[in-house]
This record gives C-alpha cells, sequence and structure tokens, in this order.
C-alpha cells in the first residue's frame, strides 16, 4: 500500500525536520502535501529532491483524501483541524499539546508504548520533548525492578522555544561578543545568554510550570502507572539544540547496576553513552542530528534505598519531536495499523 501524507505547520522547525526525518525514512508513499498559515503558503520547500508549494491550511485542505498527517502548528490549529482531519478518515499525528491527555488519544513513544496506538480514535499526541526522552531509559527501569518516585531536573535548549527563542540566545551571544549591553528580547522574560531561566511555560496555581507538570502527568500516562510518584523542575539553559534531563529513580526492587547497563544498552532507541574513566558522558553536541537518546552518569544514590541517577540528553526537536512523529507514523506503517 502506498500512503498520502499531509504535513501540517511544514515551515516551522518542526515541520522542516519532519521533511528531513522523512526523507531519511523514506516510507511507501504515494502523494505528500504541505500546509501552513497563510502567512507561509506559497513558500517552497523541498522533499525526496521534489519541489513542493505550501498551501494555506482551510476546512477544505482535507477534502482530497489523506492517511496521515504530521501536525506540528500549535494547540489552537490541532485543537481545530486534527477533528475535521479525522473526519475525513485521515490520522492524526499531533506534536501539540493539545490531545496529550485526553482518554480517547493514546500518547505514544513508539519504543516505549506502541500498543497503544492500536486504540487510537483517529488522532494520536506526540508527547512533550522532555517526556520523550525520558520515557526510553525510565521503560527499561520500571519493567526490571518498578518506579517509585522519578525527580526531573531539566536543562532544556532555547530551540524548544521555536525560532524566537533561538534569536534570543543568538543576539544575547553577538550582543556580548560586540561589548554591547545586551539585545532585546522576543521570547524569554530574562536574557537567556549566560541565565539559567527556571521557567518554561506558564506558571501553574500550585508554583509549578506547564511545562513540569506536562511531565508528571505525562509520564504517567506513557508508563500506564499513576501511582509513581514524581517532581520535577525544568530549566531553560543557554544552550542552542538538545535536552539534557538528571533524572532521580527510586526503585521498588534491588538492582545490580551491571544488569542495569546491559538493559539500557539493548533497549531500542537508547544509547548508553557511559565511561566516566574517558570523559564519556551524554552532551547536547553529541545527540543533536540524532534520533537516539543518549543515557549515562548512571551512578547509585546511595541517599535512599534503592536509588539511582542518570543523564539523559536527546535532540528535542528530533526524537523530542519530529523524529518521534514520523517513527508513530512508520510504526502504524510497517505493522498495519493505518
Ligand atoms: C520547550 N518542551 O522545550 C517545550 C517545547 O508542549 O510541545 C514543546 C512544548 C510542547 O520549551
Amino acid at each position: 500500500k502506498q500512503y498520502r501524507i499531509a504535513v501540517v505547520g511544514a515551515t516551522g522547525m518542526v515541520g522542516r525536520t519532519f521533511l528531513k526525518v522523512l526523507e531519511e525514512f523514506d516510507l511507501p508513499v504515494s502523494k505528500y502535501k504541505l500546509f501552513a498559515s497563510a502567512r507561509s503558503a506559497g513558500k517552497k520547500l523541498t522533499l525526496l529532491g521534489q519541489e513542493y508549494t505550501v498551501e494555506e491550511l482551510t476546512e477544505q485542505s482535507f477534502d482530497e483524501g489523506f492517511d496521515l498527517a504530521l501536525f506540528s502548528a500549535g494547540a489552537g490549529i490541532s485543537k481545530k483541524f486534527a477533528p475535521i482531519a479525522a473526519a475525513h478518515g485521515c490520522v492524526v499525528i499531533d506534536n501539540s499539546s493539545q490531545w496529550r491527555m485526553d482518554p480517547k488519544v493514546p500518547l505514544v513513544v513508539p519504543e516505549v508504548n506502541p500498543g497503544d496506538l492500536k486504540w487510537h480514535n483517529g488522532i494520536i499526541a506526540n508527547p512533550n520533548c522532555s517526556t520523550i526522552q525520558a520515557m526510553l531509559p525510565l521503560k527499561v527501569l520500571h519493567d526490571r525492578y518498578g518506579i517509585r518516585r522519578v525527580v526531573y531536573s531539566t536543562y532544556q535548549a532555547v530551540s524548544g522555544a521555536g525560532v524566537k527563542g533561538w534569536d534570543d540566545l543568538a543576539n544575547g551571544a553577538r550582543a556580548f561578543a560586540e561589548g554591547k549591553e545586551g539585545a532585546e528580547l522576543q521570547k524569554f522574560p530574562y536574557p537567556i545568554f549566560s541565565n539559567c531561566i527556571p521557567h518554561i511555560d506558564v506558571f501553574m496555581e500550585d508554583g509549578y510550570t506547564k511545562e513540569e507538570h506536562k511531565m508528571i502527568d505525562e509520564t504517567h500516562k506513557i508508563l500506564g502507572d499513576d501511582s509513581i510518584r514524581i517532581t520535577a523542575t525544568t530549566v531553560r539553559v543557554p544552550v542552542f539544540n538538545g535536552h539534557s534531563e538528571s533524572i532521580n529513580v527510586e526503585l521498588a526492587k534491588p538492582y545490580d547496576l551491571a544488569d542495569v547497563r546491559r538493559a539500557m544498552s539493548e533497549m531500542e532507541g537508547l544509547v548508553l553513552y557511559d565511561d566516566v574513566a574517558h570523559d564519556v558522558y551524554p552532551l547536547a553536541s553529541v545527540a543533536c542530528g540524532r534520533n537516539e537518546v543518549y543515557v549515562g552518569r548512571l551512578r547509585r544514590d546511595e541517599s535512599v534505598e534503592n536509588g539511582l541517577n542518570l543523564w539523559c540528553v536527546a535532540d528535542n526537536i528530533r526524537k523530542g519531536a519530529a523524529a518521534n512523529a514520523v517513527q508513530i507514523a512508520r510504526y502504524m506503517i510497517g505493522h498495519e495499523i493505518i
């Protein structure tokens, strides 16, 4: 079978990476169509050597028939257009936060909970970038030892905040190099150049940010276990691309560190990158441009029973967004779920 695929939000940072990953995966596709807002319509983008003109997304866009649509155009667009696409028989893989916690919508990391793809109702949610990468090492631990508690501390790159976030760091660095006072900010409340900002997405009533809530809620849904106690502090750091995370885990059962290392190295999509004798540990510069998640700094947390610390890094635009979505598509095509 050949599939007809629509890309919605094709001109954005994630949208353009959808195209790169689609080229790399080369799925059996008979037709691609690229959509974006009226502002970006008319732009030309290349996919698999062919030039496409980006079209404006309208309520009629799905009338011509698609099997699959990859959405990354924000929650508002997904809220309006994903149900329209689904009503036309097109399966939507949505990168926004709009549908993630809807009980009728599977939230999927293909290496972790591909079984959830079977009960979709036309919309599948791609998790938040900082959640996706944590799921691979945590799945390994949860299956073997049971996870009691998780403490997430994230170090998130500016690409997660889009082009304006990227520009805030680039302009701040340029101003510093030129000896200027600072640069005008487009995205962040404070200069991200030379600061770590403990504020990603909006603040909620309990003092947590929405990004922190996303990590907690999405972890429960993907691992299928609401009993895991989880807390998170999410921080924006002056890194262009690649989210890093310190994850402290309390396991239910005793573990052997060598077994954990073996299991991590065998996990699909996860690279054990951990040889501190030779200064080998995951870095944003190692993970960038790759679809795998890197894990290292594995060591016991002796302050609690069965405690474990790890450090995990991934390309947030690839595995944290575009690659995970295209991997979902590839899995569904390969397993004839679509
Ligand atoms: C960031 N995690 O790094 C965010 C970006 O819910 O899809 C992704 C937001 C989302 O700022």
